[in-house]
């Protein structure tokens, strides 16, 4: 029943099989704060059933590091589910597939190639800049208009993990990024977030508004995935790797001339499709949704973002644009990107684990098939990890002088840990840094007199998104007639 007969069991919430679903019903409150509210009554470790699943709730870094670090092999594993399965082709992808051969040979093969884009041809501080500038024009137009950022720093971004997949790029007001817009959204909105069908699958045979949804959106995206693939194939050669979608082909291709290879990872058109679509998804939604965090949270905290202009005005100046070599020389605006990624975590849950054999956690045994859910909100908001966890303060990851980084507690794990760690850290943080430091050398953001600040509480899925909202960005003094802005 989930747990190893005579081993010790975690606390367990009484036994409603519902209380998987009855999680929204009996709460107002999103699933990260109902399991960190539990924690007073149960203990930062405890069980409970999702329909017939055991679930292992963890909300304390010890735990959370023995199972992704120390045990992280033991736990590799992911649930299957209806939605996700729908989203995937039954596991094809990289996030929601579980531990297998196939698997590990894809993760390693697409962790291969990002890098590649490190230092390799395609320069990705190249692309990133050509985003930003495109972005800072796009605000110049604007500036002084109350506006909704998001529609740009989405293409922005979009267009970034556009040309690493597929070497191309979207205009404004392209008919296939809006469609891509939407699609996205309402995969966001129905995807992998214990909703009824995938505690109950048998639910299915039912009609579902998310269900319906997550179908349509899926076929859209299939249909643009499919698309891109084809155009790939017409002028693919084995000589020139343009981007992720040339790197999967070909791996295709050499694992199709190796009878043996094609047997044991199994690499089909769906399994290229499936991760690329993974990467892409990946990709726009996630540095995007940190992108409108650091805006909110800087509109509500002005006396942070004119010390992270100070520090721009000192290190660069207004003679030249940002550079990823400005970050080791930038901390204050580092540790705020840092701040952002502890107060709103992206995946407050990460993505489920699955334990794929008997073992412990703690003194705890914990049986093969148990989903285990690290609650990355617990940790990022521990009182006894962090003073004033709900305070917006990027000092706490300064040192003493203020001049250099720190880590001040060991409960931060933005991006997961171990063998199923993100696989756009590198790539997210470059973004990040850039975008913000080419935003904030050239303009402040702030809220016209008498209009409410943005909510932070955030609208919980399967990742944590803030509820939409306008700002106007202000050119600073001295930009009004930058020739920068217009040579880029
Ligand atoms: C997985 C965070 C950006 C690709 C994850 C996980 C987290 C995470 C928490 C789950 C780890 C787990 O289940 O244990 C973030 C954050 C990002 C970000 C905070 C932005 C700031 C990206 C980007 C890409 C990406 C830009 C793509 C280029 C992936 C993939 C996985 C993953 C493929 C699944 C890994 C696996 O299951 O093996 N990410 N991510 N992420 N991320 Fe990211
Ligand atoms: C985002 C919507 C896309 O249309 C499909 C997609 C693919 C990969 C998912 C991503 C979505 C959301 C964020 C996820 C990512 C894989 C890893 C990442 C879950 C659903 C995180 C933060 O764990």
């Amino acid at each position: 029943n989930g747990f190893v007969p005579g081993g010790r069991t975690p606390p367990s919430l009484p036994s409603l099989p519902i209380i998987g679903s009855l999680l929204s019903l009996v709460t107002d409150c999103p699933p990260h704060i109902f399991f960190q509210q539990l924690q007073k009554k149960y203990g930062d470790l405890y069980s409970l059933m999702m329909g017939s699943h055991k679930v292992l709730i963890v909300n304390n870094h010890h735990h959370a590091k023995e199972i992704l670090m120390k045990k992280g092999k033991i736990f590799a594993g992911r649930p299957r589910t209806v939605t996700t399965d729908l989203l995937t082709r039954d596991g094809k992808d990289i996030a929601f597939a579980d531990y297998s051969s196939t698997w590990k040979f894809h993760r390693k093969m697409v962790h291969g190639a990002l890098c590649m884009f490190g230092e390799g041809s395609i320069c990705i501080e190249k692309i990133i800049s050509r985003e930003a500038s495109s972005m800072c024009d796009m605000l110049t137009e604007t500036q002084n208009s109350v506006v909704d950022l998001a529609p740009e720093l989405t293409r922005a971004v979009t267009n970034v993990v556009c040309a690493l997949c597929f070497n191309s790029s979207y205009k404004r007001g392209d008919a296939e990024f809006e469609a891509m817009l939407q699609y996205s959204q309402g995969i966001v909105d129905t995807v992998a977030k214990d909703s009824l069908v995938d505690i109950f699958p048998w639910l299915q045979i039912f009609p579902n508004k998310d269900l319906k949804i997550l179908k349509q959106c899926v076929s859209i995206r299939d249909k643009l995935l499919q698309k891109k693939y084809e155009e790939h194939k017409v002028d693919y050669s084995d000589n020139v790797q343009r981007d992720l979608l040339d790197a999967l082909l070909r791996a295709k291709r050499s694992s199709e001339n190796n009878n043996t290879s094609t047997h044991d990872v199994g690499l089909t058109e769906d399994h290229v499709l499936m991760t690329v679509g993974d990467i892409f998804g990946a990709g726009v939604e996630t540095t995007t949704t940190v992108l409108k965090w650091s805006i909110a949270y800087l509109v509500h905290n002005p006396q942070v973002q004119r010390k992270i202009q100070e520090e721009l005005d000192n290190k660069i100046g207004k003679d030249r644009q940002p550079q990823l070599s400005d970050r080791g020389n930038l901390p204050y605006l580092e540790a705020t990107i840092r701040e952002v990624l502890r107060i709103r975590p992206v995946a407050p849950l990460l993505i489920p684990h699955v334990a794929l054999q008997d073992s412990t956690v703690g003194e705890y045994a914990v049986k093969k098939g148990t989903r285990v859910i690290i609650n990355l909100w617990s940790l990022h908001h521990d009182e006894k990890e962090w003073k004033n966890p709900e305070l917006f303060d990027p000092g706490r990851f300064l040192n003493e002088e203020g001049d250099g980084l720190c880590c001040p507690s060991p409960s931060y794990l933005p991006f997961g840990a171990g063998i199923r760690v993100c696989l756009g850290e590198a790539l997210a943080k470059m973004e990040l840094f850039l975008f913000l430091s080419w935003i904030l050398q050239r303009f402040t953001l702030g809220m016209p007199t008498g209009q409410p600040l943005p909510d932070l509480q955030g609208k919980f899925g399967v990742v944590l998104q803030p509820k939409k909202f306008k700002v106007i960005a202000k050119l600073r003094a001295g930009w009004e007639k930058s020739p920068l802005t217009q040579h880029c």
